[in-house]
């Protein structure tokens, strides 16, 4: 029998991962598919983060597909306007327009034993349902989406502007303002420069002090851009040697302790170097060990901290009123506020209802923690695949390293099902404790866990489900090779 389907796949996002997945479909000949986005345009994390400063602290010619690589990139790191103009570049190229369904949010999917297919129940903005039938489903929705509003009390009674930095508002103008800035986590390292610059005061309220590294940020020579656009094969042996630092930065900063020490020694050096106030200095010296949270690279960070019209505040915040931030004992009038207080990790898988076989439904089984073998394939979620799930993000290199291997895992596990002739596969729930132990054993093993530090990367039991801890070159190998026999096949 034949099960009637709108289309064979349904990819939902249209960021860096939704937009791999898709072109992989269309270069394996399999067209019948839809890509759902909620908003207007494609390009997730470069649609909505559109702060001051915006930039991919990533290199980035590592930073873009390596089946698309881009000789045109301005600068070693790249501005968010020129990621997101690649990756509107890169649906053009791979005609994929036509599969894009606009203002499309997946409220929920529902998978039926019976036939083996989802039913995926979609909202638009104007509050019309509809559904589609599909036999796959591919998401990529994002890992760090979802803003993490702190819970500050009086922060809802704030009558100025009040924006995340995710949420930024293009036309907000700060200059003549006073302006308080929440977190000094990757985006306040990028947002604070550029404020510092236009507002008339800044307010910086930390409460951990960031490791911040120095970084030059060159822009490419026209004839440079020549060569590689002339000699692709000379691009690809930067991108290589990239690759190559990159990955061995992200070993060493996750579990070598002399390169650690190392690094540490540079970082301290560069805050001395940029900070001659000693009262200053201590403020920002951090407190725990390098890697515990993400290191910064910024070499406008500390030169914006120690302008004369910023304030590094680092009492706790008590509450907001209308008008000012309130410490121990200090009163910090403001008129714009910006929290850079990161995201929910996970937050957007989390929210869709998602009900797989024999009634599992997702956020229930996710109720100790989200997991997923590979990061990609939960038990009872069959033709069901998650792109940058649980434990594949990575702390200091490109996660399109990630999304590339996942979107090569997916086609692998897809092809050999069509090739048996079956409707469905999914990954044994046997196979799964094993590997989460493992990921729990290694992951006790790197300075997340041991370096005296709060972060985003574990949850409230201190188990790590969102980075990756081994290296993107043994996660590439684990997911080219996949081992058929840990999935079930029907
Ligand atoms: O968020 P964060 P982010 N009161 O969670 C503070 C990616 N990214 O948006 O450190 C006071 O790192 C919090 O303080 P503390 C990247 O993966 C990539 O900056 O918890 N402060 C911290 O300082 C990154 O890791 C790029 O003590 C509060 C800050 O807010 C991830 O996104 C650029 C608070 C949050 O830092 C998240 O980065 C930007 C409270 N109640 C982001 N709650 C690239 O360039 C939180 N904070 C690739």
């Amino acid at each position: 029998m034949s099960i009637q389907v709108d289309h064979d796949a349904v990819v939902v996002g249209s960021g860096f991962s939704g937009i791999a997945m898709a072109i992989a479909l269309k270069a394996a000949g399999r067209d019948d598919f839809a890509i759902l986005e909620k908003a207007d345009e494609v390009g997730g994390t470069w649609r909505e983060n559109r702060y001051p400063g915006c930039e991919c602290d990533v290199p980035a010619h590592l930073y873009s597909y390596s089946f698309e690589l881009n000789p045109y990139w301005s600068q070693s790191y790249a501005p968010a306007d020129e990621i997101q103009d690649y990756l509107l570049y890169c649906v053009e190229k791979y005609d994929l327009r036509r599969h894009l369904e606009f203002d499309s949010t997946v409220q929920d999917a529902a998978y039926d034993d019976e036939t083996g297919t989802w039913t995926l129940t979609i909202a638009t903005s104007w509050g019309t349902l509809r559904t589609i039938r599909t036999r796959d489903v591919m998401l990529g929705v994002g890992a760090l989406h979802e803003p993490h509003i702190p819970e500050i009390p009086g922060l809802e009674t704030f009558a100025g502007e009040l924006m995340h930095t995710a949420t930024w508002d293009r036309g907000t103008t700060v200059s003549r303002k006073r302006v308080g800035v929440i977190g000094t986590g990757s985006s306040g390292v990028q947002i604070i420069p550029p404020l510092a610059e236009d507002a008339a005061h800044l307010t910086v309220f930390q409460r951990s002090a960031p490791w911040v590294m120095p970084r030059s940020n060159t822009l490419y020579a026209d004839r440079l851009i020549d060569t590689f656009e002339q000699h692709p094969a000379a691009m690809r042996a930067h991108r290589a040697k990239l690759k190559a630092t990159s990955d061995l930065r992200e070993r060493g900063i996750t579990s070598a302790p002399k390169l650690l020490k190392a690094a540490s020694r540079l970082a301290l050096e560069n805050l001395h170097a940029s900070i001659k106030s000693p009262e200053l200095r201590a403020k920002l010296t951090p407190d725990y060990a390098m890697g515990c949270k993400r290191v910064l690279l910024s070499s406008d960070y500390y030169p914006a901290l120690a302008s004369p019209n910023v304030t590094v505040e680092t009492a706790a915040i008590d509450h907001v009123e209308p008008d000012a931030i309130v410490t121990a004992g200090e009163r910090h009038q403001v008129d714009v506020l910006v929290l850079a207080t990161g995201f929910d990790p996970l937050g957007s898988y989390r929210y869709l209802g998602i009900k797989g076989a024999e009634g599992h439904l997702l956020s229930s089984d996710w109720d100790a923690g989200a997991t997923a073998y590979l990061g990609v394939t939960v038990p009872h979620f069959p033709n069901l695949f998650l792109l940058l799930g649980p434990n594949t993000l990575l702390g200091h290199t490109s996660d399109l390293q990630m999304i590339e291997a996942q979107v090569g895992l997916v086609m692998q596990l897809i092809r050999e099902r069509d090739r048996r002739h079956l409707k469905t596969v999914g990954v044994r729930p046997q196979v799964v404790p094993e590997f989460l132990a493992e990921l729990d054993r290694r992951s006790k093993q790197t300075v997340w866990a041991s370096g005296g530090c709060d972060s985003w990367y574990l949850d409230e039991e201190g188990r790590n489900r969102t980075l990756w801890p081994g290296s993107v070159a043994e996660y590439e190998k684990r997911t080219t090779r996949p081992e058929m026999v840990d999935y079930h096949f029907a």
